[in-house]
């Protein structure tokens, strides 16, 4: 990734990447890794040439490009097309699959045991499917889900989150992350980070979980709670004093669909850092129901902003080789911070916890890992 970004985005190969980056995304879909790993490593690779690699004979003087790669490389470069995409792209069940696997909470797995009972439509879902609370908010919600929410919606929904968050005090803050903050015209989703300069995350939890939540729940600005989230690491919740040992955390997320009055369960849950739901803004005579967005809320204390900020502003591979970063200096950054002196046994496999050096400023920790500032917009890898 941080080589990748010197890479010329005039590169004579950009039509060929185009199409391989095509191919890349489809594996991934599939769940196929040793595919999606050599087309993407081909792709790096040919964002690092300066001249247009039209013959499998260049193509394989590539290094990182393996001989079938060299012959769709060719087949590009000089038919401007690649069969093998397009006959992915004409296949009808691969349209289905893509459909159900558009809605939320639908990995491959499940489209995949849908189509072979014999579904192809959302119709079909709806009246034949047993569908789990999540998956039917994400059918209902099939077309909210699937549009791209523009910047200034974005910012909208943010501050409706930060009008309920100074309800609560007045030092509460609210901050986009995600694709917002590396500044795309468009996002996905809303990302949103809240924190306070002074207050702990048993207390930021007390107000967003007892007070704000509920609050925008009741004013109908939040439509559902997808998940909430249990944290992960024993560091991710603070320890109250007399507090039996949590249970042993679960891997996946709680799947709750839970109504305003339930919400006092995630705060109980005593771990409960971060909301995943669904929001709109208020109807107007010009937009009678505006569409439902997915929304993420996800609680910072200020110790951990900086490391928080790395983590949510993303994107997810920058991400992983700010962190490959630091792992090969004897560091480790996750969400809360950086860490030192992790021990390490064979395969990096992690020893100790290490500790802490930096999780407040997101700055210092480029510094610490000796990484020239880079500014959220250009965090796009
Ligand atoms: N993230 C990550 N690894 C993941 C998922 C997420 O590092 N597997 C981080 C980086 C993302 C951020 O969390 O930027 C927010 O996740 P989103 O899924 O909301 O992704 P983006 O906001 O980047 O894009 P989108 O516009 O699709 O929401
Ligand atoms: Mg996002
Ligand atoms: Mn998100």
């Amino acid at each position: 990734c941080m080589e990748a970004h010197t890479g010329k985005s005039d590169n004579p190969n950009n039509r060929t990447i185009e199409i391989l980056q095509q191919m890349a995304t489809y594996y991934d879909r599939t769940g196929d890794d040793w595919r999606t790993s050599a087309y993407r490593k081909a792709i790096s690779a040919l964002r690092k040439q300066d001249t247009l690699i039209s013959t499998r004979k260049q193509a394989l003087a590539v290094f990182g490009i393996g001989p079938r790669l060299a012959d769709k490389i060719e087949e590009i470069a000089t038919t401007d097309r690649l069969q093998r995409l397009e006959s992915i792209q004409a296949d009808p069940s691969d349209a289905t699959l893509q459909l159900f696997m558009g809605i939320y909470d639908v990995g491959y797995m499940q489209a995949k045991r849908w189509m072979d009972h014999g579904y192809r439509t959302l119709d079909d879902l709806k009246t034949h499917a047993k569908l789990s609370t999540n998956q039917q908010v994400g059918v209902d919600h099939y077309d909210d889900f699937q549009q791209r929410i523009p910047r200034a919606e974005v910012e909208r929904h943010g501050a409706m989150v930060q009008k309920a968050l100074t309800r609560a005090d007045r030092k509460l803050q609210a901050i986009i992350g995600g694709s917002y903050r590396r500044g795309m015209p468009d996002s996905g989703d809303i990302d949103v980070m809240i924190t306070h300069p002074t207050a702990d995350l048993s207390q930021l939890r007390e107000w967003v979980f007892d007070n704000v939540i509920p609050y925008l729940f009741e004013t109908g600005f939040l439509k559902c709670a997808l998940a909430t989230s249990r944290g992960k690491s024993k560091e991710q919740v603070t320890p109250a004093k007399g507090r039996k040992k949590s249970p042993k955390p679960k891997a996946t997320d709680t799947d709750l669909n839970m109504p305003s009055s339930d919400l006092a369960f995630a705060r109980s849950s005593s771990s409960g850092t971060k909301l995943l739901g669904a929001s709109q803004l208020p109807p107007t005579p010009h937009n009678p129901s505006p569409p439902w967005r997915r929304i993420d809320l996800l609680l910072v204390p200020a110790c951990s902003l900086g490391a928080n900020l790395i983590y949510f502003t993303g994107n997810d591979i920058f991400n992983r080789s700010m962190r490959l970063l630091a792992s090969r200096k004897g560091m480790r950054l996750n969400q809360h911070g950086l860490y030192k002196n992790v021990m390490r046994g064979p395969g990096r496999v992690k020893e100790t916890e290490g500790e802490l050096v930096e999780g407040r400023s997101e700055k210092k920790i480029f510094q610490i890992l000796g990484v020239p500032w880079r500014p959220p917009e250009e965090r796009r890898c």
